[in-house]
């Protein structure tokens, strides 16, 4: 197989678009695309600081790196679940992270470390909490949003970015589509607005397949975590995906079709654009100030006991690593 550009041997063949490059030519070509994404949904400009929430794996760290290249000002954010898992994960993950850092002069990365801050880690929380009902992930997720948001906030940054990817956002609306979930499809889309007080959340890699997010970390020489967090196993959109996979092996191309089309459906039949989501009252939480349909305390909030939320301001700011 040869490098559609220039002849030389292509590294990757990507069947859906009927392309075949060489390692130079794909990595040229993964920049321009992830370029074009941003402009086409108007995602954020260079003026704009863009804060990217990094787990360590290929997806926000090719996204961190792509971004640089672009010349964005992007700086990440790292939350330390304090996930063992008999891998070390959070340890060797944050390792990754901060080898990433030191080779990127003058990026700054954010990291709040949930043990030392709030003081438990997550499986902690979960096996205290009657939300986590000893799984992690519920608990999880609200945190990571929580601490996102926070730190968008509190340090000024506009847009937030997330790795996902093609296969994790046609999982998504795979799983919303099975269920019907009409608000959740409503909202599912590469950009959603800022508003309340939150950053707009963006994901510049939604139309890249996860293979091809893979062979730029590895093409770019990205060292990155390869081992999942170990709770992601037996998760729904786990099995959605390899469903998903099988539909793509015998269709290539089956996978972008069914988002793609979801996305031209919305832009140009309006679809879900009547749709009215039930107007919920929402106060600002007592203790953090973020949006909360509860009076009081925020979900976030409820999570911790006195001797927590009374610690002073400061003991909540993040600890900044400046790269280089
Ligand atoms: S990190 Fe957290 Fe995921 Fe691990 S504990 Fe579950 S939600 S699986 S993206
Ligand atoms: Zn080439
Ligand atoms: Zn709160």
């Amino acid at each position: 197989m040869k490098c559609r550009k220039c002849r030389e041997k292509a590294v990757i063949n990507m069947r859906q678009h009927k392309l075949a490059l060489c390692k130079e030519h794909y990595l040229e070509w993964f920049v321009e695309q992830t370029e074009r994404f941003i402009k086409k949904y108007k995602m954020f400009t260079r003026d704009e600081r863009v804060l990217v929430a990094v787990s360590g794996g290929k997806d926000s760290l090719a996204l961190w790196d792509v971004l640089l290249k672009l010349g964005y000002q992007a700086d990440g954010f790292y939350l330390r679940l304090g996930i063992d898992g008999g891998i070390q994960y959070s340890d060797e993950s944050y390792e990754k992270i901060k080898k990433f850092v030191a080779e990127h002069p003058g990026t700054q990365l954010h990291v709040v470390d949930a043990k030392e801050m709030y003081g438990e880690s997550i499986p902690e929380v979960a096996q205290r909490s009657r939300r986590g009902r000893g799984k992690p992930c519920s608990v999880c997720g609200l945190i990571k949003r929580h601490e996102m948001n926070r730190i968008a906030h509190d340090l000024g940054y506009p847009v937030l970015a997330t790795g996902h990817n093609l296969d994790d956002e046609a999982a998504v609306l795979f799983s919303n589509t099975l269920h019907w979930q009409v608000g959740y499809l409503a909202r599912q889309y590469p950009v959603l607005p800022e508003g309340d007080g939150f950053a707009r959340k963006v994901k510049p890699f939604c139309r890249f397949y996860e293979r091809e997010t893979a062979a730029y970390a590895l093409l770019a020489g990205i060292d990155y975590m390869y081992e999942e967090c170990p709770y992601s196993e037996g998760a729904n959109t786990i099995y959605y995906k390899e469903l998903l996979n099988k539909l793509e092996a015998e269709r290539p191309g089956a996978k972008l079709h069914f988002y793609l089309s979801f996305l031209r459906a919305k832009d140009k039949d309006g679809l879900f654009a009547n749709w009215e989501e039930e107007k919920v009252e929402l106060h600002a939480c007592e203790r953090c100030g973020q949006p909360t349909s509860a009076p009081g305390l925020c979900a976030f909030c409820r999570l911790w006991p006195e001797e927590v939320l009374n610690k002073p301001q400061e003991a909540f700011v993040p600890l900044t690593l400046v790269g280089g």
